[in-house]
């Protein structure tokens, strides 16, 4: 009887318990957290935060005492855009928007159809070419070329003449760049120019796009004189991938390009790009280093550099063409990299550069993301630049010197 009683007395409080349990449910009241899923061990997994309610306390997991590997930033992902095609059309198209609508429509309201061809014109195109940045020289040569013509009786209309200013522009770039060979192991590039053009940016985007191409690279810190300036050139070589060499700060710069293709040899890298400092041109010391940097590279490789880069700001117009002459003093210069040609109405100072210098320009830069640099090609240059007048937009015939 005592043993019925007792079993009677715990079925009704077991019942209690249930009920009570699922009351506490119905009214949503705090839980005991379930036990967490195999998976919560995992790193990855999604933090779930409900606002409204206070946390309850976990037990301290494994997990927490682990410390966690680093989040690579999104910025820092390996860079892999689609190849360029050889001529970019559309990147000269937009680079040098600036550029025509300050050149060539003005030289198209010169040449506006209907009107008699004098020689009143040449003046007139004289004064837009030197405003445009083209430059004296190679002003010169195009209006004496237009004269020529014009007094030789092969130019009967407005049209033909600017035909023969598109065909001297043609002349003047046709000693153009041949990209850059990477026929040795390691071909060694040595990137230079005056501060803030864009060389180390320039040195990152060339890396990236030798990358794509399959090579293996390394990137030689040769500002010393910034601490900032390794750590930027240590972002783009994660970026790309590939080993910065550097040394310590204010360290010989001969030094650290040494040891960089040193490096090289030795773990049988495709390119080593150098990066230099960029003070001011006009301080007879920098020069004086880089011809000593250019000696220390042929003391290392046995050879002089294979490719040695100006890189020269588009905005600086007129300028460019004469720290072009500076360094083509201190260094064998194998080719230009004209960079910010996007937002600058000054493009026309490549045919200054060019023909002035007799240097090719292998790259332009037309904004600051790793696919902004483009391999130079004279026919894209060109037809971007000599676009029918026609085909401008009212913006861009707007537009003025930068
Ligand atoms: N719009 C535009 N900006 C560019 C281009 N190339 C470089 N820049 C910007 O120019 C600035 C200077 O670039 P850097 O690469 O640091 O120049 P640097 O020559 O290495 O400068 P120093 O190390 O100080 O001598 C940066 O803000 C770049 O993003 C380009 O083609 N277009
Ligand atoms: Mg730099």
């Amino acid at each position: 009887m005592l043993a019925a009683i007792a079993a009677v007395a715990a079925l009704i409080v077991i019942g209690l318990i249930i009920g009570f349990v699922r009351g506490r449910k119905k009214q949503g009241l705090p839980q005991e957290p379930p036990p967490p899923p195999p998976e919560a061990l995992r790193e990855d997994r999604p933090k779930i935060t409900v606002d409204a309610e206070p946390e309850p306390t976990q037990p301290l997991q494994l997990e927490d005492l682990v410390p966690r590997p680093p989040e690579a930033p999104a910025a820092e992902a390996r860079v892999t855009p689609p190849p360029a095609p050889p001529a970019d059309l559309g990147a000269f198209r937009s680079g040098l928007k600036s550029t025509r609508g300050n050149l060539i429509s003005r030289l198209a309201g010169v040449f506006r159809p209907g009107r008699e061809l004098d020689t009143s014109i040449l003046d007139e195109v004289e004064e837009v070419l030197i405003t445009a940045d083209v430059g004296v020289h190679t002003a010169g040569r195009i209006l004496e070329a237009l004269r020529t013509q014009m007094n030789g009786g092969q130019l009967s209309s407005v049209d033909d003449a600017w035909g023969a200013i598109r065909e001297e522009a043609r002349n003047i770039l046709a000693s153009g760049g041949q990209g850059l060979a990477i026929d040795q192991t390691p071909t060694v590039i040595l990137v230079v120019g005056v501060n803030g053009v864009g060389k180390t940016t320039t040195i990152g985007k060339l890396a990236s796009r030798f990358d794509r191409q399959g090579k293996t690279l390394l990137l030689g810190a040769g500002d010393t004189f910034r601490a900032a300036a390794v750590t930027q050139l240590e972002v783009w070589g994660r970026r790309v991938g590939c080993e910065v060499v550097k040394g310590k700060d204010r360290a010989d710069p001969g030094s650290v390009i040494f040891d960089a293709i040193e490096k090289a040899k030795d773990d049988g890298i495709d390119i080593v790009i150098a990066d230099t400092a960029g003070r001011l041109h006009t301080k007879v010391p920098l020069m004086d280093e880089l011809k000593k940097l250019g000696r220390t590279v042929e003391k290392a490789l046995g050879r002089p550099a294979d490719h040695v880069l100006l890189v020269l700001d588009a905005t600086t117009g007129q300028n460019a063409i004469q720290q072009a002459q500076l360094f083509k003093d201190a260094l064998p210069l194998s080719g230009i990299v004209l960079t910010k040609l996007d937002g600058t109405a000054k493009g026309g100072v490549i045919l200054g550069i060019v023909d002035q210098h007799k240097v090719p320009i292998e790259f332009i830069g037309v904004g600051e993301k790793v696919e902004d640099l483009k391999p130079f090609s004279a026919d894209a240059f060109l037809e971007a630049l000599f676009e029918s007048p026609d085909a401008l937009d009212p913006s861009e015939e707007a537009a003025t010197a930068s």
